[in-house]
């Protein structure tokens, strides 16, 4: 395994109900650095290019506003094969299907409101950081 890096996200939902400090815990208690974290508020057209890839998805518009309706926490975590590990720890989409102890059972509201975004291969992670981050704002 290999030191990774990978982009993590706290979606509105979570940061409406003051669950930043909560759900980072869940981070970093099993390994993973926040060695890059800012807050910030999706504009749609930054929301839009971000799940650019979900364009064709039913779900759409409504992920892309649901994502602009509040603040946001945009996260870099570093740490042994940490895009799986980010995705074990988040759990499945659908808290409905999740495994008891991920953040999302524990915290999700909705399939659509499910409190945090993980990339999914460590070749997105690297567009998604870039998405968000210069290199000098990632400090290892
Ligand atoms: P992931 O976040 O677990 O990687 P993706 O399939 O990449 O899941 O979907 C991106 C986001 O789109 C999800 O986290 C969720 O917020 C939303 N989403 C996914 N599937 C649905 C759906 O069936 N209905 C509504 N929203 C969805
Ligand atoms: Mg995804």
């Amino acid at each position: 395994m290999a030191i990774e890096r990978t982009l993590s996200i706290i979606k509105p939902d979570a940061t409406r109900r003051n669950l930043t400090g909560a759900i980072n815990q869940r981070f970093e208690s099993a390994g993973l650095r926040i060695v890059a974290q800012k807050r910030l508020r999706l504009t749609r057209e930054r929301a839009e290019a971000f799940y650019e890839v979900h364009k064709e998805r039913p779900f759409y518009g409504d992920l892309c506003a649901f994502m602009t309706s509040g603040p946001v926490v945009v996260q870099v975590f570093e740490g042994e094969d940490a895009v799986a590990k980010n995705r074990e720890i988040m759990g499945a989409t659908n808290p409905a299907e999740a495994a008891d102890g991920t953040i999302r059972k524990d915290f999700a509201e909705s399939i659509e409101a499910n409190s945090v975004h993980g990339s999914d291969s460590a070749e997105n992670a690297k567009t998604e950081i870039a998405f968000f981050f210069s290199d000098g704002e990632i400090v290892g």
